[in-house]
C-alpha cells in the first residue's frame, strides 16, 4: 500500500494548527480536571477532543491509518504498533502544565510506516513554537533548521528530565537517586514538565540530554525524529538501542554523552507500551 507522506505531512499540519487553536483558548480558562493512573496523571476534556479532532480528520483522508493515542488507550483502546501506517499521538503532552496554565504544552504527534518514523510535529500553540521533522530531511523550528548542541561530555552538559505521572515508590525512589547521581557530574537540571518539549530543547541545542523512565509512546515518537534530525541520538537508557515501546528514553546531543550517561545510571524498567 502506498503511503503519500507529503500529502499526508501537509495535511497533518493543517490538523495540528486547528487543535492548537483550542489549546490556545482554553490554556488560562477554567478547566474540569480527572485523573487517570493516579493523583497527578490528569486528563481534561480538551485533550479528549483534540485527540478526536485529529483522529477524525486523519480517518476521514486516510480510512485505513491506525493510531496510536494517550486518550484512546486511556478510555481502553488496545496499543498495537504493526506496520501499517499508524499515528501516533499526544493530544497534549504537559497536561498538568495546560491544566494550571503554564505555558509549556504542546500537541505531539508521529507517523510511523513500517515500524520506521517518517514525521514528527511538536507544536506549543501558546508560544507559538513548531517543531518538525520528516525522515532524511532535517528538523525545523517555525521553518528554520535547527541542530543540537556539540557537547560530548556530561561534566559541560545541561540535561532535561521528569519526575513523571507516577508516584510508584519504587520509581520515585530510582529518579531521586539519579537526581543525586546528575546534579554531582553533570552541569545542571531542568523539567518543562513536557516530555515533547524537553526532547525538543535537545533538538535545538539549548538543552543536551534528555531521560526519562515511565513516558508512553506518545510522549517520545515524534521527538526522537526531532532529535535525530537535528543531528541527535536517541537510545535506551541502558546503552542500547531506542524501542518507541519500551517506555525508557535517553537522547542526547552525541553518542558519546548518551553513553557516558547510560553508564552511570541507576535503571528502571516500567512495564512496555
Ligand atoms: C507527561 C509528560 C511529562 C512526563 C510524563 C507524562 P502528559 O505527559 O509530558 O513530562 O514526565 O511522563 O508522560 O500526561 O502530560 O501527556
Amino acid at each position: 500500500m502506498f503511503t503519500n507522506i507529503d500529502e499526508c505531512y501537509i495535511e497533518i499540519l493543517r490538523l495540528v494548527k486547528q487543535a492548537g487553536s483550542i489549546i490556545n483558548e482554553k490554556i488560562h480558562q477554567h478547566k474540569d480536571v480527572l485523573t487517570k493512573s493516579c493523583d497527578v496523571d490528569l486528563v481534561t476534556e480538551w485533550d479528549q477532543k483534540v485527540e478526536k479532532l485529529l483522529i477524525n480528520g486523519i480517518s476521514s483522508k486516510y480510512p485505513d491509518h491506525k493510531f496510536i493515542g494517550e486518550e484512546s488507550t486511556a478510555m481502553g483502546e488496545k496499543i498495537e504498533l504493526t506496520n501499517a501506517p499508524t499515528w501516533i499521538i499526544d493530544p497534549i503532552d504537559g497536561t498538568m502544565n495546560f491544566v494550571h496554565g503554564l505555558p509549556h504544552t504542546c500537541i505531539s504527534i508521529a507517523l510511523l510506516i513500517n515500524k520506521t518514523t517518517e514525521i514528527g510535529i511538536i507544536y506549543n500553540p501558546v508560544l507559538e513554537q513548531l517543531f518538525t521533522a520528516r525522515k532524511g530531511q532535517g528538523a525545523f523550528l517555525n521553518g528554520a533548521p535547527i541542530h543540537v548542541s556539540d557537547k560530548k561530555e556530561l561534566r559541560n552538559s545541561l540535561i532535561m528530565l521528569e519526575m513523571g505521572t507516577s508516584r510508584d515508590p519504587e520509581k520515585l525512589e530510582v529518579i531521586l537517586q539519579n537526581i543525586r547521581i546528575l546534579t554531582e557530574r553533570a552541569h545542571g537540571l531542568r523539567a518543562l514538565g513536557s516530555a515533547a518539549l524537553n526532547m525538543c530543547m535537545v533538538a535545538l541545542g539549548g538543552a543536551d540530554v534528555y531521560i526519562e523512565f515511565g513516558i508512553h509512546a506518545w510522549d517520545i515518537a515524534a521527538g526522537d525524529l526531532i532529535i535525530r534530525e537535528a543531528g541527535g541520538v536517541s537510545i535506551d537508557p541502558a546503552g542500547g538501542p531506542f524501542d518507541v515501546m519500551s517506555r525508557r528514553a535517553l537522547c542526547a546531543s552525541s553518542i558519546e554523552v548518551a553513553q557516558e550517561m547510560a553508564k552511570i545510571l541507576i535503571q528502571y524498567y516500567p512495564e512496555r507500551d
